[in-house]
């Protein structure tokens, strides 16, 4: 009862504004007159997480004395986002809240931009973790994500002379109002050392791991609130701290720098998030982490089993473990440990258990991105588990000599030890064999899985096998990020699509009528005068919101082939000089991403286009038709931007190397159209908006495997092509580096010698597909119909249907309601 129509849970705005100034003058201990945005901002979140730790503790006390299963998402990732807007519109009290603080005489709009991004994660596969996470609170289903509270998150871009500077990010600077600290949850982690045998009490011969080090992973629990419903989930992230501060021992010899070592060296663990997505370096602090992070949840589950009266032997019926890609499969030899070395079950029963708990989800086909550590690496680090892994191996490799009688070359493919050369163990078939199910990420990529990567796994389990296509929330990326777009669907539609985004194709109707296209192109070009704002003001451009906005935004890649995107704009650049009275439609093209540190063609790539940005943006003679742009520190926070002022899509890969993309999916629900490879997740796009609504281009995975397989000589094609020889000769004689052949000559020696992802090959396709968008925009009326009908047919692309089926399929778990306490 103390709880009720108090001014820490009333969402009355009179209620919320004491709240405030409340929190404004005991948390910030400052007050009107004298508080910086910053003091706004925290007094404002702290008033705002009191309403929602309401609805935390009533989820914690449902769950409690709750039978039915949990999910526990691992990642080593969670690109979570800024959480204040999400929290409104999660809580619907968005407007409410803009009136309160408003009447303050405060601007929402500048408190949320206070707020520093968590950019705990790399790209794609972060932000999925991040939308699932909403999705399942949003669908009411009990879970827990798991993961790691790194100090310093995705690096901070800047651009200096053209080049990308990484800057630690430090996002706690401020501390960090969506977090509190659980230091009585804390989890004891041993790594290293080494294994002995002995004789239990029953005579029985066991293993003992006597490690060399201890590490306390300390839990810091985020509530994750569904949208407009009681359910609060949580995210528990691990940061490492030291056993003792410091070694008495040591420091009782004189020796305080050499006492402190060790507390330094165990925090190091949780310090820094790697930066590289998809090609992963051998570096043992990461094989540290991501054990780390999956024993001290694994061992919190236990935990979590046992408060509720559990018996171990029940682990799996009460906890469903998914694995975001390889980063957390050590948890099948961790947990296998704790069942056979700790607990002394049968290692049958053990492994049945495991394999129950698990399920795997794949997000490349890149080899080069499938994570190996090198064998005496992983026994420095990890000699108990290794002996795990032998063993679940062996009796795995069995299995396998019995389902394909003497085919040895099948038995060394299926390996969880790679011994080709170095010998490695290969965690992604660690995990497969460990799951009971295995997932891609969209149609094609399921089964580019179970053709190539994963064949030989396929052959043997077939029915382990499924497609969970991505999808993004509605909330983040509709919700918050395109009001203005909402309000519409709000006076059309209603409001029900931010939980049934099906519900769009009611927009449909509205696909041919004037007027509301009419409203539909004036939200367009209002989001993209909001854009153009903040272009000039984070590079100094000024670009036309009256021109398309051109966008790709994504990791920089080469199988995402920005450069692809770069050979055009220099084609088109090429045709207006030669004619400069010709009928060039004005196109903003606007870039932003950031490249692994360590990935030098990534970051050349990266000056090609502030490179060509310099020269076409100040050629007189373009008259300003065309502009290139490349934006700093691409974040969820400048996505939620960019996205919405978004004309046209660039989702441009070689088919068959982008898993899914979740980008594209973004665009699309915000009215861009896409001009697209059929790869990933835009096979289904094309197909759900229909392709007279899409622009594909491209050669098609079986083509690209044809044409390899023909004997590929990117020369020949680039020859053959007077325009693309033409940019191809701008580039090498130094137009674009003033003069400079050898700046730019890597890209262009892998684009005439060995050109991996095929441009050349795609080149003139994407060429002409780019003058039918031309076509189509100079049609308004044409273009502006085209988008609605992306809009109204993303329904599909939500994150609450992949997670359905993720409920349905692999977890089986079903929702539980919240009553609020
Ligand atoms: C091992 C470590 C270096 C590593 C770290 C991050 C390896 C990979 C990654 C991230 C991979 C990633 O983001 N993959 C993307 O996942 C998305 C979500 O499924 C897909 O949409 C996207 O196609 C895929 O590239």
């Amino acid at each position: 009862d103390l709880l009720h129509a108090s001014d820490r849970t009333s969402l009355s705005k009179d209620s919320f504004k004491r709240a405030f100034i409340d929190n404004l003058f005991y948390t910030q201990g400052k007050f009107l007159q004298v508080a910086t945005h910053k003091d706004y901002y925290q007094a404002l979140a702290y008033t705002v997480r009191d309403r929602l730790l309401y609805r935390w503790v009533s989820t914690a006390t449902a769950y409690t004395g709750q039978v039915s299963r949990t999910v526990s998402y691992l990642s080593a990732e969670f690109l979570m986002g800024p959480s204040l807007g999400n929290t409104l519109i999660n809580l619907g009290i968005l407007d409410e809240v803009r009136q309160a603080v408003g009447e303050l005489g405060l601007d929402l709009t500048d408190l949320l931009d206070q707020e520093a991004e968590p950019g705990l994660g790399n790209g794609g596969l972060g932000r999925l973790a991040a939308c699932f996470i909403d999705s399942l609170a949003t669908l009411e289903l009990p879970a827990l994500g798991y993961g790691i509270r790194y100090e310093h998150g995705i690096f901070y871009q800047t651009i200096v002379d053209g080049w990308q500077v990484e800057n630690t990010d430090n996002w706690l600077r401020y501390g960090n109002p969506w977090e509190i600290r659980r230091p009585e949850w804390s989890v004891e982690v041993k790594i290293g050392g080494f294994t002995e045998t002995y004789t239990d009490t029953e005579d029985r011969h066991r293993v003992r791991w006597v490690p060399a080090k201890t590490v306390v992973g300390v839990p810091f629990d985020s509530p994750i609130p569904g949208y407009r419903v009681n359910t609060a989930n949580t995210l528990r992230l691990w940061s490492a701290e030291a056993t003792q501060s410091f070694d008495f021992e040591v420091f009782n010899r004189g020796d305080y720098l050499g006492a402190v070592n060790k507390k330094v060296t165990s925090e190091n663990l949780t310090k820094i998030l790697y930066p590289n997505d998809e090609t992963p370096q051998g570096k043992e602090l990461r094989l540290e982490q991501q054990y780390f992070f999956v024993a001290c949840s694994l061992h919190d589950m236990i935990r979590i089993l046992k408060g509720q009266g559990g018996s171990i032997e029940r682990f799996h019926e009460k906890f469903a473990v998914q694995l975001n890609d390889t980063h957390p499969a050590i948890g099948v030899a961790e947990l296998m440990r704790i069942l056979v070395d700790d607990y002394l079950l049968p290692w049958n029963d053990a492994w049945s258990i495991t394999t129950q708990t698990f399920g795997y989800t794949n997000h490349t086909l890149l080899p080069e991105a499938l994570e190996r550590w090198p064998l005496d690496l992983f026994r420095r680090l990890l000699p108990r588990h290794l002996e795990l892994i032998f063993e679940i191996n062996e009796r795995f490799l069995h299995d396998v000599r019995v389902a394909f009688l003497g085919d040895e070359a099948r038995v060394r493919a299926l390996s969880l030890i790679d011994e080709t050369g170095e010998r490695y163990v290969r965690m992604a078939h660690l995990a497969t064999v460990g799951s009971h199910a295995v997932n891609g990420v969209a149609t094609l990529h399921s089964d580019l899985l179970k053709k190539d990567v994963l064949a030989d796994f396929y052959a043997l389990s077939p029915q382990k096998f499924h497609s969970i296509t991505n999808g993004v929330t509605p909330r983040r990326w509709l919700a918050l990020a395109n009001p203005r777009l909402c309000e519409l669907f709000r006076e059309t539609i209603g409001d029900g699509w931010a939980k049934e985004l099906d519900q769009l194709r009611r927009l449909e109707r509205h696909a041919d009528d004037a007027a509301f296209a009419e409203r539909w192109r004036a939200i367009k070009l209002d989001n993209k005068r909001q854009l153009a704002d903040l272009i000039v003001q984070r590079t100094g451009i000024e670009v036309d919101p009256e021109s398309m906005f051109d966008v790709q935004v994504k990791r920089i890649h080469e199988y995402k082939r920005q450069h692809l995107a770069v050979l055009q704009i220099i084609a088109m650049y090429h045709r207006l000089k030669s004619d400069p009275n010709a009928e060039v439609l004005p196109r903003t093209f606007i870039f932003s991403g950031k490249a692994a540190p360590g990935y030098a063609i990534a970051k050349l790539m990266i000056r090609l286009i502030t490179a060509i940005g310099d020269v076409i943006n100040y050629d007189p003679e373009v008259r300003g038709r065309l502009k290139v742009v490349f934006m700093p520190n691409f974040s969820v926070t400048t996505g939620q931007r960019i996205y919405p002022g978004a004309d046209l899509s660039e989702q441009i890969s070689l088919a068959g190397k982008e898993a899914s993309g979740t980008g594209n999916m973004k665009f699309a629900m915000n009215g861009a159209l896409t001009i697209g490879t059929m790869d990933g997740a835009n096979i289904e796009i094309c197909e759900e908006v229909g392709s007279d609504n899409f622009f594909t281009f491209g050669m098609t995975a079986a083509q690209v495997e044809e044409r390899r397989r023909a004997g590929y000589d990117p020369r020949e094609v680039i020859e053959a092509n007077p325009e693309l020889h033409a940019v191809v000769e701008l580039i090498r004689n130094g137009l674009f580096s003033r003069g400079d052949t050898e700046l730019f000559k890597p890209i262009i020696d892998g684009l005439l010698w060995h050109d991996t992802y095929m441009l050349a090959a795609d080149y003139a396709s994407y060429s002409d597909c780019q003058l039918e968008v031309d076509r189509a925009y100079r049609d308004t009326a044409r273009w502006t119909r085209m988008s609605i009908l992306n809009v109204a047919r993303s329904g599909k692309f939500s994150s609450d249907r992949s997670i359905q089926e993720y409920a349905d399929k692999i977890w089986k778990v079903t929702p539980v309601s919240v009553p609020l306490l």
